[in-house]
């Protein structure tokens, strides 16, 4: 089993009830074993046209899936969620990273891990920062915390306390 961690995001429909559903879904995979969830988060949309505001969170998870394996089985959850072929930046009823795979690199053609843009989204590293803040980047040797000190755009990333994953 290695441990990962997943970014998982909405901003069309339910945004926080897709979320929800998202994380419900994976636990339901035997090669998967979810053991922390940050709070949810609306973030302000980064990098792209679309001006819908996002419901960001991270998870922790324990995995037997390599990662193409894992990649697939996130694709097939988003699909299931109703997510189609949209723009890259275009709106999404949910979105699922893979952040970090244990402390391996990855440089495939369809998957690159750790993410390649993770370390400079405050809506990552915020939800991340919550639930491992000591978790090394092992392509910067930084870890999560020393990472979110330093992004940009953190006031654009309001924690949700009433409404976290786990308040059922
Ligand atoms: N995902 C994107 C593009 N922009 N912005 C926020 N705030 N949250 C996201 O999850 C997000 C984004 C592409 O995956
Ligand atoms: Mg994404
Ligand atoms: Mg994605």
């Amino acid at each position: 089993m290695t441990r990962a961690f997943l970014s998982i995001g909405s901003n069309l429909g339910g945004r926080i009830g897709n979320c929800r559903r998202a994380l419900l879904r994976l636990s339901e995979f035997r090669e998967i074993i979810i053991i922390s969830k940050s709070r949810f988060y609306e973030t302000a949309p980064w990098g792209g046209a679309s001006g819908a505001r996002y419901i960001n969170c991270a998870a922790g998870i324990k995995t037997s899936l390599k990662p193409a394996e894992l990649l697939g089985l996130l694709k097939s959850v988003e699909r299931e969620m109703g997510r189609g072929k949209n723009a890259r930046f275009g709106p999404r009823p949910i979105d699922i990273d893979i952040l970090f795979y244990g402390d391996k690199i990855v440089r495939g053609r369809g998957l690159v891990i750790p993410h390649p843009s993770a370390h400079e989204r405050a809506f990552v590293l915020a939800p991340l920062g919550e639930i491992a803040p000591d978790l090394i980047h092992p392509v910067l040797g930084k870890d999560v915390r020393s990472l979110l000190g330093s992004v940009k755009g953190k006031d654009k990333v309001i924690g949700l306390d009433a409404l976290t994953p786990h308040s059922g």
